[in-house]
């Protein structure tokens, strides 16, 4: 290799991203939608962190937060409904040096998708999941999740809907090898950078759940919260998130919360008002199935391929004669 393509080469690795080299399309989301915040707060989190985007991937289900990737100049995968996980966990099994993220909504993850949520924590492989939780389902027209609080009046139940809402963080500290657990709300966007961050660089699965704002179908949810700093619970540790003056000036209502100690954080896993915002757990020390199970990583390309075909090639319709043997047209 001559002087001056090495020089490339090295160029190309040392380089430094900006912010608009992550930055894909123009979000089709509402003006006010809480998911402009958290795609602002990750696109930053990559520059900061300098992320390749060639070795960062998106993956999301279906719904609006699923628009996710659209918007991020890397890899990504816009699913199906409820199937984000199952898809990362293919990725991170096959390609454990790429940096994973998931972007799911609270219909995606927590009902269509709640059997692979509960089976993905367990695994705990190392990708960063963002639960959008709008507490509605919000592409297809305000019908009632899981997380809609009781008495939510939607398409599905103009009545209210009548069930108690169900508690991602309480579900998900509940599952065998849990390993980080953490809250965020879109308003507040310095804590919901730093939260995506300490989950970015948690070894593991990081769950962190986002209370989303979505003005198009539950305008001013949130507003009560957002008039009234002391209804929110900052919880701050040494090991989890530390607060700037000025957010400690405004956030009044805190508590110090040590993120391993799994008891306290079930307890503030139910808390809804105020509403809890920081590291509720987290537990370095948990084993990452891609560490303890290799079997299928770094496959090459032509063996990936072959399974392709072979699987590709059970469908084909052979004409009469072929035998099965010969495909058409070779
Ligand atoms: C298998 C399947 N079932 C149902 C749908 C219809 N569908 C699309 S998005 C969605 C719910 C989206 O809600 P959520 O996951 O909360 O995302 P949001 O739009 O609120 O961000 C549903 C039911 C689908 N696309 N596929
Ligand atoms: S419908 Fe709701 S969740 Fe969807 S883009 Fe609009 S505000 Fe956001
Ligand atoms: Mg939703």
């Amino acid at each position: 290799m001559n002087v001056h393509a090495t020089e490339c080469l090295l160029r190309m690795y040392d380089q430094h991203h900006e912010l608009e080299d992550y930055q894909s399309g123009v979000p089709r989301w509402c003006t006010g939608c809480g998911d402009n915040a958290i795609l602002a707060a990750v696109q930053r989190l990559c520059r900061d962190e300098d992320l390749r985007p060639e070795k960062t991937m998106f993956v999301s289900g279906i719904g609006c937060s699923s628009r996710f990737p659209h918007y991020m100049k890397t890899y990504g995968f816009h699913g199906i409904h409820g199937r984000a996980l199952p898809v990362a966990e293919g990725i991170k099994m096959a390609r454990p040096d790429l940096n994973v993220f998931v972007n799911t909504g609270d219909g995606d993850c927590c009902s269509i998708g709640a059997a692979h949520w509960i089976h993905a924590i367990r695994y705990n492989m190392n990708m960063t999941v963002m639960l959008h939780d709008n507490q509605i389902y919000g592409l297809t027209k305000k019908q009632a999740s899981p997380t809609s609080p009781r008495g939510t009046k939607s398409n599905t139940t103009p009545g209210g809907s009548y069930l108690d809402a169900l508690q991602p963080l309480a579900v998900t500290l509940g599952v065998q090898n849990v390993s980080f657990v953490a809250q965020a709300v879109d308003w507040i966007p310095e804590v919901l950078y730093d939260i995506i961050s300490k989950a970015y660089h948690h070894k593991g699965f990081s769950f962190v759940r986002i209370i989303q704002r979505c003005p198009e179908w539950l305008p001013n949810t949130f507003e009560p919260w957002m008039q009234d700093p002391l209804r929110t619970l900052l919880l701050t540790h040494e090991n989890g998130l530390t607060l700037s003056p000025n957010l400690s000036k405004v956030y009044k209502t805190q508590e110090r919360h040590d993120p391993l100690n799994i008891n306290r954080a079930r307890e503030i896993a139910s808390l809804q008002d105020p509403i809890p915002v920081g590291i509720l757990y987290n537990n370095p020390n948990v084993p990452c199935y891609e560490d303890v199970h290799n079997i299928g990583q770094q496959r090459s390309a032509r063996y990936i391929k072959s399974g392709l075909e072979a699987e590709l090639d059970k469908f084909t319709i052979w004409p009469e004669g072929a035998g099965g043997k010969v495909q058409p047209g070779v």
